[in-house]
């Protein structure tokens, strides 16, 4: 049985499976969430008309449009395969006549900041939801106010909401004491708009969507290891986007897949792009049975179907260079870890407790209260697997990638899973619920 009440804001996800039966059949994933809002920028601050095939439809891209569209941008509806954008120019943003809303979405409220810090003479106010407004910006604030940027907010501008006077910015060389790609886009979005040559340098190398699609509209950029060199100034061009599935939402089946005995799932379209594999390489060490299908490029990402057979899986230790390569995907993980056999040790991970909620102590507690044997780490969890999981009440604390995760967790749990807050699977993942109920 699988139910979601939507009579209360607070949508009820119930999920009780039998446990007599294996997962099959073929899996569409929805469009990738960061490049999507990649295309969605460079497409408006572009000249002529950028078109999108395979735009993620969810709420953190739709954030991104409206920001756009009030600055100017026009932008086709965000309701079929193909979206339009009519691209304004690089610095020609029109000053907004109300406060920007970013929603739940790090990377709108992050990389918009490079984008309007760097238009001279507007002035912005940006803000999000209760989670965003609780999420550290000091991280691009910092760096944009060694470019110039004129930024306020609370705590010192640690804190949406923020206000921004568009300013004449100064070439940096950056060396970010964190892997992010938003901290890293946010700074070359600036640096579009200068004269001379920004470098962002990171201590590990974060995705790198921004600097492909940057390439692909035109900009001057170059990479050397974990440093990004962009020549300020150059002209972009419309462009036609096909963007890949997302491979963050593909893991929920990938998981699914493997810890669900008698399965075979086929994942259609998936972006395998390097800097976003780290969950195929863990998968593959815990003995999962996953193989790739059908390799090609689309517009400059590569892309593969992913085939998962169920197979016991083992513990691993998760640390590392590999982090950035799979931080959105360490919910997930953790279920599976929680099945492996042996301890899963994850370290390195700090960064999870300053996404949409802290992603360590929500994870571990949501696992835990269905019979997991998580603790937490300043940085990671361990994880003693070789547990059975049964049906408990989570809260999923508004977080799209918990909610999913415990729904996956929930096909394996023996009894009735109640997932609070489901609807936030919407910020990634629209049909996520869809999906899973069509696997049942
Ligand atoms: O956009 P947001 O809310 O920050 O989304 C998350 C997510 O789980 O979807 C993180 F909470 O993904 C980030 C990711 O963690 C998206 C992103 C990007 O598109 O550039 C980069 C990562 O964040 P960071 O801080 O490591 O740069």
């Amino acid at each position: 049985m699988i139910q979601l009440d939507t009579t209360t804001s607070n949508h009820l996800l119930t999920i009780d499976r039998k446990l007599d039966s294996g997962l099959h059949g073929e899996i569409s994933i929805p469009g990738d969430k960061s490049i999507s809002h990649r295309a969605l920028m460079l497409g408006a601050l572009a000249s002529g008309t950028t078109t999108i095939r395979g735009l993620l439809l969810g709420e953190d891209p739709r954030s991104t449009a409206k920001c756009f569209q009030a600055m100017g941008a026009e932008i086709s509806e965000l309701n079929s395969d193909l979206v339009t954008v009519q691209g304004i120019g690089l610095g020609n943003l029109q000053e907004p006549l109300d406060i920007l809303d970013a929603g739940n979405s790090g990377t709108t409220l992050r990389l918009m900041l490079g984008v309007l810090a760097s238009h001279e003479q507007r002035f912005f106010a940006v803000t999000g939801d209760k989670s965003l407004r609780s999420r550290p910006m000091l991280r691009v604030v910092k760096p944009l106010r060694e470019m110039g940027a004129e930024i306020w907010g609370r705590e010192q501008g640690g804190k949406a909401p923020l206000a921004i006077s568009g300013r004449n910015l100064q070439p940096i060389h950056y060396q970010s004491p964190i892997a992010s790609a938003q901290v890293k886009s946010c700074i070359l979005l600036a640096g579009l708009m200068i004269d001379g040559e920004t470098i962002v340098a990171e201590p590990e190398r974060s995705r790198d969507h921004s600097e492909r699609m940057l390439s692909a509209f035109g900009a001057k950029i170059k990479v050397d290891g974990n440093t990004v060199y962009l020549q300020g100034r150059s002209q972009l061009q419309g462009q036609e986007v096909t963007v890949p599935g997302d491979i963050s939402s593909a893991a929920y089946w990938l998981v699914a897949g493997a810890i669900v005995p008698d399965s075979d799932l086929l994942i259609l379209n998936v972006g395998i792009n390097p800097t976003r594999t780290g969950i195929l390489e863990v998968l593959l060490e815990m003995g999962a049975d996953i193989t790739l299908e059908n390799p090609r490029e689309v517009t400059g990402e590569p892309v593969a179907d992913l085939r998962v057979r169920s197979s016991q899986l083992k513990a691993c230790a998760i640390g590392g260079a590999i982090i950035p390569r799979l931080i959105d995907e360490i919910p997930i993980l953790a279920v599976a870890a929680s099945l492996a056999e042996g301890t899963t040790v994850i370290r390195d991970a700090a960064e999870l407790r300053v996404k949409e909620s802290d992603r360590i102590t929500v994870t571990a507690k949501c696992l835990n209260q269905m019979g997991a044997n998580i603790t937490e780490l300043p940085d990671g969890m361990e994880i003693r697997g070789g547990c059975s999981l049964s049906g408990a009440e989570v809260d999923s604390c508004d977080d799209h990638r918990i909610a999913m995760s415990m729904a996956i967790a929930a096909l394996v749990a023996k009894g009735k899973t109640i997932i609070s807050h489901a609807e936030c699977a919407a910020i990634s993942y629209p049909s996520f619920i869809p999906t899973l109920q069509k696997l049942f």
